[in-house]
């Protein structure tokens, strides 16, 4: 089919038979006006020649075949390296349904906005055209996308991250739906005008309708501001998909855990960006933990339905990892580290001088190695000037499939049965290592009230305490309170239902002792943690009950293979009284914020709190 536009023909290959799908690409060839469209069939030959192209444009470096075979290293622009919170935007019809969480402009006024940016925005570039599957093919939990962009790093990353290709046509057919989604780096090329290696706008817009179901993405070329399968589409959008067809879109790992009796149980778990999501769905059962087994099925995002059984199925609506790089090690992760052998993108880490990478964290450092900014580097000039190798945010682009954990599920349309959710908050004060919620409300209240020290994944200050309820203040589309309410009603329609609702946890990892060090060993001795989550399920662990909830005693852990004492168990367990009151008081400021619409049962859970921290 040929939908004509001035000069340009957008020519559909003839396995595209969805009408809507030409209109709207030649439609948006006619605004971005590229010098050619690119339908991508997701083919590993096209995969090949996108990165090849994008070698002899300097955007990516081609890493030693024999140490990092099939691999690349692409470095951004220094001002391009992270998502952009205050550029990204809800334009809802009322600001309302944004919340006070979100920025918001009026839909009619947004268009009015980005027409002149997106007008020749594409001018000297390919448009290529992304057709993707977020969740397996064909699965009643997945939904479609397109994404038009002029980045053909957006297009490789995208071939990795998603299922991506000409079966998604199929599936499409000739009248199926999808998210239309358009993204350009905005940066037009005037004849005869070179190209840079990494070109961006220092105007950004990360623009979302949430009624139209449209994402629109201006200046950016980096991570979610650009990939927009990721959270534009699988959390913003499908966040206001979920409420409205009685299902979630949430920022959570999904991880199967299998005890030495060979029953397996599924938990999803929710951590803000920078966390160790990544590192917490690939975990490896320490020594005293024989016969258990951890396995992959996300590391970020979850799509969660109630099932036929009435319990929640989750899948992965991602198909590889985004995954932050500095701090990843052997030791820390190695499963990650063995994902990483081969097939890799990495951005904004460091070049050693043998054609392979480093960052971080990583292991002994290089004598010298060219940083994420094509600057040399040694550990003397790191030591006088304090200059990072790879950028805090770098990241690595990888297939789900090149993780030796992966869970033999983790692509099953039908998605696993959730036992238990986790909210992890990132605090080094107040919070404890592990609290159980006494019901669904105690464990929404858990999750709305999270706070969290700020990572480098959302760019500016790092270690300030915002609250991060759920792990979505970023990422939630709509009204912050009506997100609490559906998770409210969601557990009462399940209950009501007769079904059993998984269990609800709030982990934090990161309190620290009076010397500033994290106290808790973390990574794979999570594992101690998880056990007792799933002993608990089974009613075989016990545990103490306190003013919000109920967490272990130091007894009620297994410690074999650990030298963790009582004192430090105390460090990172303990409810300080004072501490709590205050920090009612910021719970009190979140509610305040969100009084409109904020569900009755949170006030009320956070008076009995301060009842019982009272008594
Ligand atoms: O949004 S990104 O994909 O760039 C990374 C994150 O914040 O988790
Ligand atoms: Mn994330």
């Amino acid at each position: 089919m040929n939908a004509p536009l001035q000069g340009l023909t957008v020519q559909a290959p003839p396995y595209v038979r969805n009408a809507k799908l030409i209109a709207w690409v030649a439609e948006m060839a006619a605004l971005c006006k590229p010098e050619a469209v690119h339908w991508c069939d997701g083919s590993t030959e096209e995969y090949d020649r996108l990165c090849q192209r994008l070698v002899d444009a300097g955007t990516f470096k081609k890493l030693d075949p024999a140490k990092r075979p099939n691999s690349f290293l692409a470095s951004s622009d220094p001002s391009d390296v992270a998502r952009v919170e205050d550029r990204t935007f809800i334009c809802s019809e009322n600001k309302e349904n944004a919340g006070p969480t979100n920025n918001w402009m009026a839909p009619a006024e947004m268009r009015r906005t980005l027409q002149p940016l997106f007008d020749g925005c594409m001018k000297g570039r390919t448009m290529y055209v992304v057709p993707f599957s977020m969740g397996p093919l064909g699965s009643p939990i997945a939904h479609i996308g397109v994404e038009l962009s002029d980045s053909p790093y957006v297009a490789v990353n995208m071939k990795i991250m998603t299922r991506m290709g000409r079966a998604v046509y199929d599936v499409l057919g000739a009248d199926g739906e999808f998210v239309p989604c358009v993204h350009t780096v905005g940066a037009p090329l005037e004849a005869g005008q070179t190209d840079v290696s990494w070109p961006c706008n220092k105007t950004k817009y990360i623009v979302h309708y949430p009624e139209t179901r449209e994402i629109w993405s201006y200046g950016s070329g980096y991570g979610g501001n650009a990939l927009l399968g990721k959270k534009c589409f699988a959390l913003r959008i499908a966040s206001n998909m979920g409420r409205d067809e009685g299902w979630l879109a949430e920022h959570m790992l999904i991880l199967g855990v299998t005890n030495p009796e060979g029953k397996k149980y599924h938990v999803a778990a929710a951590f803000p960006s920078a966390c160790g999501k990544t590192n917490f769905a690939m975990l490896i059962p320490p020594a005293g933990f024989e016969g258990w087994k951890v396995t992959t099925i996300g590391d970020d995002i979850a799509w969660i339905k109630p099932g036929a059984d009435g319990r929640l199925h989750a899948i992965n609506p991602e198909a590889g990892y985004f995954g932050v790089a500095p701090g990843t090690n052997t030791e820390t992760n190695p499963n990650c580290m063995a994902s990483l052998g081969r097939d890799v993108i990495f951005t904004n880490v460091a070049l050693t001088d043998d054609g392979d990478v480093w960052w971080e964290g990583m292991g002994e450092p290089p004598a010298h190695a060219i940083d994420w900014q094509g600057n040399d580097w040694t550990p003397a000039i790191a030591k006088e000037t304090g200059a990072k190798a790879a950028h805090p945010n770098a990241r690595f682009t990888v297939a789900a499939t090149n993780n030796p954990a992966l869970d033999e599920a983790w692509d099953d349309p039908r998605g696993v049965a959730i036992d238990a959710f986790i909210f992890g908050g990132r605090r080094s004060t107040t919070v404890p290592l592990v609290t159980e919620a006494r019901n669904w409300v105690e464990g929404v209240y858990m999750a709305a009230t999270m706070g969290s020290e700020t990572t480098a994944a959302a760019g500016g200050k790092q270690g300030v305490v915002r609250r991060d309820p759920f792990a979505m203040l970023p990422f939630a589309g709509y009204n912050m309170s009506d997100y609490f309410q559906h998770w409210l009603d969601l557990g009462k329609k399940l209950e009501a239902a007769g079904a059993q609702l998984p269990e609800i946890y709030t982990t934090n990892w990161f309190r620290k002792g009076e010397d500033g060090k994290f106290v808790w060993p973390g990574y794979g001795e999570n594992m101690r943690v998880l056990k007792w989550m799933i002993d608990r399920i089974e009613r075989k662990a016990e545990g103490t009950e306190h003013v919000f909830g109920v967490s272990p005693r130091y007894e009620d852990l297994n410690w074999t293979g650990l030298d963790f004492s009582a004192e430090q168990f105390d460090t990172v367990t303990h409810i300080d009284k004072a501490a709590w009151q205050a920090e009612l008081k910021l719970h009190a400021e979140l509610f305040q914020q969100l009084a409109h619409h904020l569900p009755k049962e949170l006030p009320a859970t956070k008076a009995a709190i301060e009842q019982r921290l009272a008594a």
